[in-house]
C-alpha cells in the first residue's frame, strides 16, 4: 500500500488511495519532467444516479510532486474546447515532452462527425497554457472508421522510441497504432490495427531493458493486462493480468510511471463515497518488476 499525501488547492495536504479526494477524477496520464511527476486527469462531473447516466468531462486536470507522496494541485490543465472543432468529452489523454515542448494527446468529440476524435495541443510547461497545435484532429473517425460505435478513435498512449521515432497507439475493440512525425502533429505511415485478445481501449506502451510492454483495458467490466514483445510493431506475447476489475465501475485506465528509482502504476477506480460509474478516482500503487522483467500482478489499495 502506498500512502499518498494529497493537496487541495494549490497548498500541500496528505491523503492515501484514491489520490484526488474533493474532485472525481479518471484517465490518468504522466509525465516525469525536471524532477516532477507530473499528473493529468480527466474531470469526471456526473451527478450521483439517477440523475448521472453518462459521462460529464469538460476538462483535464493536472497534480504534480517531487517525492509521490506530496501532491499539489495545479487545476485545470486545459479544457476540450481548446480544439475548436470539438463538441466535448474531455475523454483520455496522454502527454510527452520532445523538443522542449509538452505534447498532450487528447479524446474529445468532434463537433461535425458526431464522433470521437483525437487532437494535439501543446505549450511550453506541463501546466500550459496549452493550445491546438494542428487546428484540426489528428485522428478522426473517418480516416479509420473500423466500426459503427463512433468511438473506436480514444485512448491515445504516446510513446518515443529509443531511435527517435514517436508512436501513438490507441482504438477501442480495435487496436490501432501508427507512427508520428518529429513534428508530432502528423502521422508518419500508414494506421495499422492488431488483434489483442479481447482488447477493449486505454493502449500503454512503454519500454524497460529492451522489453516493449504493450499494456491495456481488458474485457467489460475491464481489467489491465498486458503483452510483450522485442519489437515495438509485435507480434505481442500476452502475459496476464495487471490488475482486477473495480466493480464500482466497469471502465480501468492506466498508465506507468518510473521515478526516483521506483515504478508506480497509476489507474482510477471509484472508490470515493457516491462514486460511481461516472464518478471516478485516480489511485497510485508503488510496484516491483519481477526479476525476469514480467509485471506482478497489482492490487488496487483504498486507503
Ligand atoms: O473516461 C472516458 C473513457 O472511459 C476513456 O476514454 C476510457 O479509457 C474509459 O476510461
Amino acid at each position: 500500500m502506498l500512502a499518498v499525501l494529497m493537496v487541495l488547492g494549490s497548498a500541500a495536504a496528505q491523503a492515501g488511495n484514491p489520490l484526488v479526494t474533493d474532485k472525481f477524477t479518471a484517465d490518468p496520464a504522466t509525465l516525469v519532467d525536471n524532477g516532477r511527476v507530473y499528473l493529468y486527469a480527466g474531470r469526471d462531473e456526473a451527478l450521483p444516479p439517477p440523475e448521472g447516466t453518462k459521462y460529464v468531462m469538460n476538462e483535464w486536470l493536472v497534480y504534480s510532486t517531487c517525492d509521490m507522496q506530496n501532491w499539489t494541485a495545479h487545476g485545470t490543465a486545459l479544457r476540450y474546447d481548446v480544439f475548436a472543432w470539438a463538441g466535448g468529452s474531455a475523454w483520455a489523454s496522454d502527454i510527452i515532452k520532445r523538443d522542449g515542448k509538452y505534447w498532450f494527446f487528447a479524446t474529445v468529440t468532434e463537433r461535425s462527425a458526431k464522433a470521437k476524435a483525437i487532437g494535439v495541443a501543446v505549450a511550453d510547461s506541463p501546466l500550459g497554457p496549452f493550445r491546438d497545435a494542428i487546428g484540426k484532429p489528428l485522428i478522426t473517425n473517418s480516416m479509420t472508421l473500423q466500426t459503427d460505435i463512433g468511438w473506436d478513435d480514444i485512448d491515445p498512449g504516446v510513446f518515443i522510441d529509443d531511435d527517435g521515432q514517436a508512436w501513438m497507439f490507441w482504438g477501442n475493440q480495435v487496436l490501432k497504432y501508427a507512427k508520428i512525425k518529429r513534428n508530432m502533429i502528423e502521422l508518419d505511415s500508414q494506421i495499422y490495427t492488431d488483434g489483442l485478445p479481447q482488447f477493449t481501449e486505454a493502449p500503454y506502451v512503454h519500454k524497460r531493458n529492451g522489453i516493449y510492454y504493450l499494456s491495456y483495458s481488458r474485457d467489460w467490466p475491464e481489467y489491465t493486462v498486458y503483452s510483450t514483445s522485442d519489437k515495438i510493431t509485435g507480434p505481442w506475447r500476452y502475459r496476464g493480468k495487471i490488475m482486477d476489475k473495480n466493480l464500482k465501475t466497469g471502465t480501468v485506465h492506466h498508465a506507468f510511471v518510473e521515478f526516483n528509482g521506483k515504478s508506480y502504476i497509476v489507474y482510477h477506480n471509484a472508490e470515493l463515497p457516491s462514486g460511481g460509474e461516472y464518478r471516478r478516482s485516480v489511485a497510485v500503487e508503488e510496484f516491483t518488476y519481477n526479476a525476469d522483467g514480467t509485471i506482478p500482478f497489482i492490487a488496487q489499495t483504498t486507503a
